[in-house]
C-alpha cells in the first residue's frame, strides 16, 4: 500500500525526517477504538496501542484521519500525531460539552443531502459553514437522485444558495453517476462525507471504494479498502472511518449530525452568505435590519431580482440561530419557558 496514494507527500516526509532516523514508520488513522487504532502504513494494515499522552497538557486525542508516527513492537505503539490539515468539528452544543474532531487530513469535505425527501436549505447552509471552518474545500453531494422527478432543478436552486460550491445530484446506489466524485479522491486526496443519518453517505464511500468492474458497475467492495482487521464484513456505522480506495485517495465517513450547532460559527457563516454580507455593508443604516428601512441595499437587491429573498431569511435565520447558542444557558432556558408559556396561552384562546 503506497503511502502517497493515502496522502502522503513531500511536506509530510521532511516533517518526519527525524523521527524516521528514530526508527519510526509513518501511518494514518483508519479507525479509533478503545485504546487501539487501525492503521494504514506501507506495510499494509496494522493495529496499534495508543499510549496515553495525557501526561503531556496539550496533546491531542489521535482521531481517524490523522497522521502519526508507529513505533514498532509487541504490541506495535502510536505516541506521535504530526499536523493536521482540515479537522473537521462538530461544534459545542453548550452546557459546556467541548467540540468532537470528526475527522482530520481532509482535503474536500461532501456536505451530503437527500433530495427525497426534500433537502433543507438551513441544514445544507449550515453544514456548509462547518465545512469552511474545517479548512477543507467543501462540495455539495445531493443523494436520491432517482427518487425525485427533476433533481437538477433542484440541484440549481441549491446551488444558488453555495456561490463557488460545486454541486453533484446523484443516485449514490449507481456507481456510474458517484463515479463524478472520484475528482476529488485525485492525487492521493481525503473526501470526507458530512450530513444529516440516512442521507447515503455509508453507502457512497462503499461505492466508491468498491472496484469498478469492466461494465462499470460496481463489483464487491475491496476487503482490502475496508477499515476492518478481522476479515468481516466492515460495518462502519456509527463511526468514523477512513476508507481507502483503490485506485488511489481515501474517504472518510462519519456519523450522522443531526442538529449541527453554529457555536463560534458566525465568520463561516458570513463567508456563506459574503454576497448578503457584502449588500448590508452598503446599507445607509450601519443597524440596519433589512426589515423596511430606506436605502436597505439588500431589500434594493431583492426587489432588482439579484437577490432571492429566500436567501436573506436563510441569512437571518441562521443569525439568530448564532445568538441563541451563544447566549448563556440560563438564558436559554428562560427563553424556552417564555416560549412554551405563549404557545399554551395560544392553545387555550383555541
Ligand atoms: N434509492 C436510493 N437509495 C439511497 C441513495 N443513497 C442512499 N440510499 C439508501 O439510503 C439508506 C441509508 O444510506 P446510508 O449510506 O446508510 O446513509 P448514512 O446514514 O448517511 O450513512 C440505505 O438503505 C441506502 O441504500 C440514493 O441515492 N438512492
Ligand atoms: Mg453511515
Amino acid at each position: 500500500m503506497s503511502l502517497a496514494e493515502l496522502g502522503w507527500d513531500d511536506e509530510r516526509d521532511r516533517a518526519f525526517a527525524a523521527l524516521r532516523n528514530a526508527g519510526r514508520t509513518p501511518a494514518r488513522v483508519a479507525r479509533v477504538d478503545r485504546g487501539t487504532a487501525l492503521l494504514y502504513a506501507a506495510a499494509g494494515p496494522v493495529r496499534a496501542r495508543i499510549v496515553d499522552g495525557r501526561h503531556r497538557s496539550a496533546a491531542p486525542a489521535v482521531v481517524t484521519g490523522d497522521w502519526v508516527a508507529l513505533r514498532a513492537g509487541e504490541p506495535p505503539t502510536v505516541d506521535v500525531l504530526l499536523d493536521r490539515r482540515g479537522t473537521v468539528r462538530r461544534p459545542a452544543s453548550g452546557g459546556g460539552v467541548p467540540d468532537q474532531v470528526l475527522g482530520t487530513n481532509i482535503d474536500v469535505l461532501a456536505v451530503v443531502e437527500a433530495l427525497d425527501p426534500a433537502p433543507e436549505a438551513l441544514r445544507v447552509g449550515r453544514l456548509l459553514t462547518l465545512a469552511w471552518q474545517s479548512g477543507a474545500v467543501p462540495v455539495l453531494v445531493l443523494t436520491m437522485a432517482d427518487r425525485v422527478a427533476d433533481p437538477a432543478a433542484v440541484a440549481r436552486q441549491l446551488a444558488d444558495d453555495a456561490p463557488g460550491v460545486p454541486v453533484h445530484p446523484v443516485d449514490a446506489t449507481d456507481p456510474a453517476q458517484v463515479a463524478v466524485l472520484r475528482r476529488y479522491l485525485s492525487g492521493g486526496r481525503t473526501l470526507g462525507l458530512v450530513g444529516a443519518p440516512g442521507v447515503g453517505k455509508s453507502l457512497l464511500a462503499a461505492t466508491l471504494a468498491a472496484t469498478a468492474t469492466t461494465d462499470g458497475r460496481a463489483a464487491t467492495t475491496d476487503s482490502r479498502a475496508t477499515p476492518d482487521d478481522d476479515g468481516r464484513a466492515a460495518t462502519p456505522g456509527g463511526g468514523r472511518v477512513l476508507v481507502r480506495v483503490p485506485s488511489g485517495g481515501c474517504v472518510l465517513d462519519t456519523p450522522g449530525l443531526a442538529g449541527t450547532g453554529l457555536l463560534g460559527a458566525a465568520e463561516a457563516v458570513d463567508r456563506t452568505f459574503a454576497d448578503v454580507v457584502a449588500l448590508a455593508a452598503e446599507c445607509r443604516f450601519p443597524d440596519c435590519a433589512h426589515l423596511t428601512e430606506p436605502g436597505c441595499a439588500v431589500l434594493a437587491a431583492i426587489d432588482d431580482g439579484v437577490l432571492p429573498a429566500q436567501r436573506l431569511a436563510n441569512w437571518q435565520r441562521l443569525g439568530r440561530e448564532i445568538d441563541w447558542e451563544t447566549r448563556p444557558q440560563e438564558a436559554r432556558i428562560a427563553s424556552a419557558a417564555r416560549w412554551e408559556q405563549r404557545r399554551a396561552q395560544r392553545r387555550a384562546r383555541g
